[in-house]
This record gives structure tokens, C-alpha cells and sequence, in this order.
């Protein structure tokens, strides 16, 4: 399968910041690459070099209607989207977002025909408590009860281990295989053709260690931060997927 690399902007940006930052991007041949930017600057994406997709980092559950402050799925589709970002666990850790809501999220994407990108991770101590699958089970599981089976094969999926973003540092080769083996095995248990589900690993990913981790097993591309603003690293990161 085509490997996927999508930055998530975060809160970062202005109009002549990514003005500077979409001049210096290209295509990276054989890559996928997909920007996610805040919701004011999907009108200035369409207009961004050939190949590059447009993505959002959340969307409302809901199709219409009074709820003040969200943004439709459908909307993200109008102006271009063909990924959101749903569940990053700063949603989660900030904002309350619950499991349920993240399922609840994915399907008003995919009902707009808008691919999710679901966020699943751990924190450092449902680590050291040794809970990662357990953990991650009960996300996807929570996903997989909202979508179903068959839906459940068309989103894209997002390893970000809690304590490894922002902080500088990856979760090692090891880690990030375990876990993304680990996903994949939860896929077949729950009869999800996981063959067609890309899994991207997230989390301090940089050019000094994207080789490594994109190298590994089940890895089929990457979600990145902060270096995703500095076209220089985010350009050498899709070079390495
Ligand atoms: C994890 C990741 C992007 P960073 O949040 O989703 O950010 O690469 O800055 O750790």
C-alpha cells in the first residue's frame, strides 16, 4: 500500500507563514504526503502545490445544526479535505475527548467522504503499568463498535505514544513494532481486513530517526508535529517513507 505522511500543523501557522512553508514543499515520489492545518487556513490550502492533500485535525460528530463552534465533516469536504485527524490525544487530554466520541467523529468523516485518521495511544503510566494493548484495545474497540466491521477498514490509524510527542524522542524501533504488530494482530482478531489499514507511527518523528522507524515492520508512514513546519525536515521525512 502507498505510504502515507501527514503533518499536523497543530496550532501553528499565519497566511504568510504558510505561504513561505507551501512554496518550499513538493511531492515526494511514491509518498503520500497530506497536510493538516487549522480550520481558517483550509481556503488558503486550495491553492497548494499538485499532490499534496489537504486534511483538518478534528470535526464534529454531528452532520447540521445548532452546535456552536464545530465544523461539519461535510464542510471539511467542501473546501477540499480528504483526511481529519480524529482522537489525537491532545483532544483527549485537553479537551475530554471520550472514546465514543472519537468513533462517533470517524463516521461522520467517512459518512462525507473524508478519511479519519484515528489517534490511539498510551500514556507513560498505562506503560509502565504495562496496559499498551489494553489500552489501545479499548480505543479502537470503542471506534470498531460506531463504524463496524466493514467501515473499520477504510480509516487510517495513528500509533502516537503519549509520552513520546513533543518530548524530542521517539519510542524506539522496538516499541514502535510491538505495538504496531500488536494493532495489526487486533485487526484480524476482530475480523477488520487489516491488509487495507494503514498505520502510521506519530510522535517526535524527525529526519534523524524517520528511516529507522519507517523501516519497521507495519509502519506505513508517519503523523509529525513539529517537524512538519520546517519544510526543510518535513521534505527529508517523506523522502525516508
Ligand atoms: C504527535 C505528533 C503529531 P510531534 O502529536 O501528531 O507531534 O511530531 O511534534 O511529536
Amino acid at each position: 500500500m502507498i505510504r502515507l505522511v501527514a503533518g499536523n500543523w497543530k496550532m501553528n501557522g499565519s497566511l504568510v507563514a504558510n505561504r513561505v512553508l507551501l512554496d518550499q514543499l513538493e511531492a515526494s515520489p511514491g509518498v503520500e504526503v497530506a497536510v493538516c492545518v487549522p480550520y481558517p487556513y483550509l481556503a488558503q490550502l486550495q491553492q497548494r502545490p499538485g499532490g499534496l492533500a489537504l486534511g483538518a485535525q478534528d470535526v464534529s460528530e454531528y452532520a447540521a445544526g445548532a452546535y456552536t463552534g464545530e465544523v461539519s465533516a461535510s464542510m471539511l469536504a467542501e473546501f477540499g479535505c480528504r483526511y481529519v485527524i480524529v482522537g489525537h490525544s491532545e483532544r483527549r487530554a485537553l479537551f475530554g475527548e471520550q472514546d465514543v466520541t472519537v468513533g462517533r467523529k470517524a463516521r461522520a468523516a467517512l459518512a462525507a467522504g473524508v478519511v479519519p485518521i484515528v489517534c490511539v495511544g498510551e500514556t507513560l503510566a498505562e506503560r509502565d503499568a504495562g496496559r499498551v494493548m489494553a489500552v489501545i484495545g479499548r480505543q479502537l474497540a470503542a471506534v470498531l463498535e460506531v463504524l463496524g466491521v466493514a467501515a473499520m477498514a477504510s480509516v487510517v490509524l495513528a500509533y502516537e505514544p503519549v509520552w513520546a510527542i513533543g518530548s524530542g524522542s521517539s519510542a524506539s524501533a522496538e516499541q514502535v513494532a510491538e505495538v504496531h504488530g500488536g494493532i495489526r494482530a487486533w485487526l484480524v482478531a476482530h475480523g477488520v481486513e487489516a491488509e487495507s489499514v494503514r498505520i502510521l507511527y506519530g510522535g517526535s518523528v524527525k529526519p534523524g530517526n524517520a528511516r529507522e522507524i519507517f523501516a519497521v515492520a507495519d509502519v506505513d508512514g508517519g503523523l509529525i508535529g513539529g517537524a512538519s513546519l520546517v519544510a526543510v525536515d518535513f521534505m527529508a521525512i517523506c523522502g525516508a517513507a
